[in-house]
């Protein structure tokens, strides 16, 4: 063999060792993907009470083809085939228990929703780790307690939070305001106190804060306060949306359109 020959040999050597190593690392993240997603659902389900069976009698591992999971019953995948979960759509199915953990290992999951249900115990304190991609969330209705976790701000694609009708306490984590996409959110009827977050790119009604323990009003709540001729910042208001309109001048009601808000002062 001349030099040149064995040259091109290497050469194509070479070239056949990369084809070899990237379609093997090519297939093993895909089956890494798929793996994490099954491991994913598993461990949600085990995690969680289903006193209705209603999770017991879909979610069957037994026959483990591509995309079984994708028909499960409040699971959306990104593409029918394939076992990658894009949403989990857990509301109305009577489950109990701690938030799922085993969501972490949902590594492409985008939409998760928990409402109504009886979910209890904290929200985890490292949310945007659990799940990175998160453009919505929905725990309204359950029974979850503790604070809202300042880790939501790393959640930088979120675009809807609901956080209503829980048990939730404390203050709102100011940097919850950076979150820039957010278009809808919800803290109403918990136990929360302290400053309403100032949002960077959107404004929420009143409705939003309605009927916690003791949350403070800045913007939105400015009018309100100065028809009590209390001109104070950080005077405390207790936002409550019911129909005793009454307690709110007529004017002032008028030129806001809103009947049903009532700011009871402290
Ligand atoms: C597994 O599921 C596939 C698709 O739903 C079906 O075609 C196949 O017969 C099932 N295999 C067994 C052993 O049940
Ligand atoms: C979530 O699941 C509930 C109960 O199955 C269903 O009524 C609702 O339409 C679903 N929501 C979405 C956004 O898919
Ligand atoms: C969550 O599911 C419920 C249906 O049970 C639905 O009403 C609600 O709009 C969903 N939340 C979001 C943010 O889509
Ligand atoms: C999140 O925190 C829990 C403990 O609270 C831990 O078990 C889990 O591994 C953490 N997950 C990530 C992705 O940081
Ligand atoms: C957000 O993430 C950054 C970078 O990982 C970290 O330094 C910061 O502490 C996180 N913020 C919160 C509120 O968890
Ligand atoms: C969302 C859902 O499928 N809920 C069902 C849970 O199980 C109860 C009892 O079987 C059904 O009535 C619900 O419709």
């Amino acid at each position: 063999m001349n030099s040149q020959t064995k040259m091109s040999l290497n050469a194509t050597s070479v070239i056949l060792i990369h084809l070899v190593v990237w379609s093997y690392l090519g297939m093993f993240s895909v089956i890494h993907g798929t793996l994490s997603d099954i491991l994913c659902l598993r461990s949600v389900k085990e995690s969680i009470e289903d006193p209705l069976n209603n999770l017991t009698s879909s979610w069957n591992f037994d026959n483990q083809t591509e995309g079984f999971p994708c028909k499960f019953s409040g699971v959306d995948c990104w593409h029918f085939d394939e076992s990658k979960v894009l949403a989990l759509n857990l509301s109305n199915m009577g489950l109990r228990g701690k938030f799922p953990m085993g969501i972490q290992f949902c590594s492409s999951l985008v939409s998760l929703n928990l409402s109504n249900n009886a979910f209890s115990g904290t929200i985890p304190s490292n949310i945007s780790k659990l799940i990175p991609y998160l453009t919505i969330l929905d725990l309204s209705h359950n029974k979850f307690s503790g604070e809202v976790p300042s880790s939501f701000s790393n959640c930088s694609y979120l675009n809807v939070l609901r956080l209503n009708h829980n048990q939730i306490v404390g203050n709102l984590p100011v940097e919850l305001g950076l979150l820039s996409r957010i278009t809808s959110f919800s803290v109403a009827r918990n136990m929360l106190t302290g400053q309403v977050p100032g949002f960077i790119t959107a404004k929420f009604k009143p409705e939003s804060y309605a009927n916690n323990a003791r949350l403070c009003g800045t913007l939105e709540l400015e009018f309100l306060l100065s028809i009590s001729q209390h001109n104070s910042n950080n005077l405390c208001t207790n936002i409550q949306v019911g129909t005793l309109s009454l307690l709110v001048p007529k004017k002032k009601k008028k030129k806001r359109g809103k009947k049903f808000v009532i700011v009871f002062l402290q």
